[in-house]
């Protein structure tokens, strides 16, 4: 029997059904427990706990030294207690929109929480090709009590400080500088470009100054404006969804940065299952259901996202200045600028980065995957260099559109 004594190691299925037995008081003592390893991120161990006799489960998550993905990022695993305070938080401001959270143990890096297994991961659910129309309502909901209520909006000024100091997240804030801001941009070695793509993205992206000018504002932007308390990878890899309910998990990238950031990550995501659609559906009715639904969805996320958060902060602003004429919605437009230049880097930086996604390299056929990047490079950049541009739901569908026809 492994004995867990002061010294943090990285366990197997094995040790983490005797940690579970020994550390946490969740099962039974007569249970039967089975533990399947089941993280397919970038960063960490989740194990899945059954214990069969009950009919009861449990999420162990641990945070190794370096990633998944490539032992080249070394990281601390201090995320892990981010990651325990922020689902923390957000149960608060957001209640029922993120895992229950059971344990953190700091020697062990790891947390235990909620089991989802009954909600399917919202990329393989749209992967698959099935819709969640209540999705715009919720992401909307969580987008505004997490990143306005923990704005100096709501917040006083000196709380808000305490929460900044919180959540700084050097480590994994540098990984989205390099990933997001900065790979992308210029030939790196470490992206990891499709053949059928490099081209393109030599002409359009590298070969581009003003788009790299773009890319270091914003880069700049995210390192030191402070609005709210970001997820901070708000990917459809960390949703849950199932037909009447959506869970948001993994923040273990959170900290204090431009409220747009969550927002942009979504859409953009949203986008990446349109082009998955587009071109691993066969052409007739079935495929434009599904396109348009995901342009409703957009379009509805945006929309519900900038009447919600006008009632918010007309309801919860404790700011004085807020209530002058006109500055709640000039704060609103430059959330939505925000967004739109987050939609265009993580759209960019997923396609010629390091940090990929499934929607599109399962693209089989050679020439539809080459239409599908470069939907999403074109679309990218506009997003980024015609920033200021985009005001409603409507804006951030019609470039799609224009790319398509390009
Ligand atoms: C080294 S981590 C690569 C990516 O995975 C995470 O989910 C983030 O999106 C990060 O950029
Ligand atoms: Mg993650």
């Amino acid at each position: 029997m492994t004995v867990f004594t002061s010294a943090y190691f990285t366990m197997t299925e094995q040790e983490a059904i005797e940690y579970a037995k020994t550390r946490l008081n969740y099962f039974a003592p007569d249970a039967e427990l089975d533990c399947r390893e089941i993280g397919d991120g970038n960063l960490n161990y989740v194990f899945k706990l059954t214990d069969h006799k009950h009919n009861k489960s449990l999420i162990i998550k641990q945070a190794g030294p370096v990633a998944r993905i490539s032992d080249e990022f070394k990281l601390s695993t201090d995320r892990n207690r981010i990651e325990y305070e922020i689902l923390d938080l957000q149960n608060k401001l957001a209640p029922g929109f993120v895992p229950k959270v059971f344990s953190y143990d700091p020697i062990m890096n790891c947390t235990a929480m909620e089991d989802l297994s009954d909600y399917t991961i919202m990329r393989t659910a749209l992967m698959r090709h099935e819709k969640f129309p209540l999705f715009a309502d919720h992401i909307s909901t969580f987008l505004v009590n997490t990143l306005l209520l923990t704005s100096d909006v709501v917040m006083g000024h000196k709380e808000k400080k305490e929460l900044v100091q919180k959540f700084t997240n050097p480590e994994l804030c540098e990984i989205s500088e390099d990933l997001v801001f900065t790979e992308p941009f210029y030939d790196c070695p470490r992206n990891e470009v499709f053949e059928g793509t490099r081209e393109f993205a030599k002409r359009e992206i590298w070969e581009d100054p003003k788009l790299q000018l773009e890319t270091a504002k914003l880069k700049f932007e995210f390192m030191t404006h402070a609005q709210s308390l970001l997820h901070g990878d708000l990917h459809t890899g960390s949703i849950f969804v199932k037909e009447d309910s959506t869970k948001i998990i993994d923040p273990e990238f959170a900290f204090c940065g431009p409220a747009g950031y969550d927002v942009g990550n979504v859409i953009a995501n949203l986008i990446f299952a349109y082009v998955n659609a587009k071109y691993t559906m066969a052409d007739g009715e079935e495929r434009q259901v599904q396109l348009e639904y995901l342009e409703n969805t957009i379009e509805d996320i945006i929309d519900l996202f900038k009447k919600k958060f006008l009632r918010a902060w007309e309801e919860k602003a404790t700011e004085q200045t807020a209530r002058y004429d006109g500055f709640k919605e000039y704060y609103l437009d430059a959330v939505l600028r925000d967004t739109a230049a987050v939609t265009g880097l993580e759209l960019c930086r997923r396609i010629i980065g390091l940090a990929s996604v499934k929607d599109v390299t399962s693209i089989e056929e050679y020439s539809s995957r080459a239409a599908a990047e470069k939907i999403c490079l074109a679309a990218g950049k506009m997003f980024i260099m015609d920033r200021e541009s985009f005001k409603t739901g409507e804006d951030f569908v019609r470039i799609l559109k224009d790319c398509e026809k390009r």
